[in-house]
């Protein structure tokens, strides 16, 4: 009887720890039922009357990812810790109206036609003088009021062996005063080795100025848990624009060298945001980097929390990278589960061509032609240590 028993105990042990181990490192605590690579359900109705969808991606490493098709924009992006606990580390809203809201920080979203602000929202192609949108006086910015990260796209579920969905998008010509029609894509693929693969492209019948970029706010100690300047950011990039008075990029890039703009070596965020430095509110410039531009991503920022031990690897194919510490972030937006997001709440890693290139002949150029095809890729990998 009593060998019985303690075998009896034994196994129950066995298969506590059992479970343990699996919450405790697979992220198994939201979805125990077996594993669904990727799932459909409907994330809201827009004020006129839309329709908006939403993705889940998983991989067998505990990652999950969740993508609307407003804004083909990212939700949540769950990854483990250093112990296998999950925690969702990209701010953002539950509520799609909070996503249509003015006052959205474009949390997540994908970012375009055109990135970043063109002064006056002027510029002049082929001749011909355009005049955008001003949102962010005196400024046009991010596509403006109604750009591509406040439309719904078409989405589809990519059949293959990775969990993958891509967006598309028509912008007519005209649309936020830009010129010709635009087909746009941007496919996100979650891959098994905890990397979020996201690959634009796009055409146009009439040359336009192009520049994605993806906007999430990142806090690998979880959205919400505080703010990150104890994160520890390193950027491959030896070159950045100053800005002049108006915030927007002088037209000089400089070394980083001797300022407090060299991440070269990995350095917290918040190490030279002083009063009596010239980073006095955080961080909202953009770095020239080092790699040579080439349709293989290259990395170009590395950012890691210390107490989770999370490491992100931020790869791309662009010339620049734009460093925005959510200095905007006030505490007065409701964020997820609740979350307040105050100053310094995430930091945005976006991949691109610099700010305002469209007024600057000596930047690289983004003039998308008839017959060529817009090509951008960005690569999250996550990792611990
Ligand atoms: C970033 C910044 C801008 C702006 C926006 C919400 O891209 O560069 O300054 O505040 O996000």
């Amino acid at each position: 009887m009593v060998p019985i028993r303690r075998r009896f105990y034994r196994c129950i042990l066995a298969v506590a720890s059992l479970v343990a181990w699996a919450i405790g490192t697979h992220c198994l605590a939201e979805d125990a039922a077996p594993m669904n690579l990727i799932e459909k359900d409907r994330f809201g109705t827009t004020a006129d009357g839309t329709a908006v969808d939403r993705y889940t991606l998983r991989n067998a490493q505990g990652m999950t990812v969740r993508l609307i098709s407003y804004g083909a924009a990212i939700t949540e992006l769950s990854v483990p810790d250093r112990h296998g606990r999950c925690d969702d580390v990209v701010l953002g809203f539950d509520q799609l109206a909070q996503y249509e809201s003015p006052r959205n920080p474009y949390f997540g979203a994908t970012v375009g036609r055109v990135a970043f602000r063109i002064v006056e929202g002027k510029f002049t192609l082929d001749g011909k003088q355009y005049q955008l949108p001003v949102n962010a006086p005196p400024h046009h910015l991010h596509g403006g009021p109604k750009g591509l990260s406040r439309l719904v796209w078409k989405a589809e579920p990519l059949a293959g062996p990775l969990p993958a969905v891509k967006f598309t998008i028509a912008s007519p010509d005209g649309d936020q005063g830009y010129p010709g029609n635009l087909q746009a894509s941007v496919t996100y693929t979650l891959t098994g080795r905890s990397e979020l693969i996201i690959e634009y492209t796009a055409t146009a019948d009439r040359p336009t100025p192009v520049n994605f970029t993806q906007h999430s706010y990142f806090n690998l100690a979880g959205a919400g848990s505080g703010g990150v300047l104890q994160h520890v950011l390193q950027l491959e990039a030896s070159r950045y624009t100053p800005l002049d008075e108006k915030k927007i990029p002088s037209g000089k890039i400089e070394p980083v060298a001797a300022t407090p703009y060299d991440f070269r070596q990995p350095t917290a965020i918040g190490a030279r945001i002083r009063p009596e430095s010239k980073v006095t509110d955080g961080y909202d410039l953009s770095f020239v980097v080092d790699a040579v531009q080439d349709s293989t991503p290259a990395r170009v920022a590395t950012l890691s929390e210390p107490s989770s031990g999370r490491v992100m690897e931020v790869l791309s194919t662009q010339p620049a990278i734009v460093l925005y510490t959510a200095n905007y972030l006030d505490g007065t937006l409701q964020g997820k589960r609740g979350a307040v997001y105050g100053k310094h709440a995430g930091v945005c890693l976006e991949t691109a061509h610099l700010p305002n290139s469209v007024n600057r002949p000596e930047f690289p150029s983004i003039i998308l032609r008839p017959g060529q095809t817009y090509h951008h890729t960005c690569v999250y990998r996550f990792s611990t240590r």
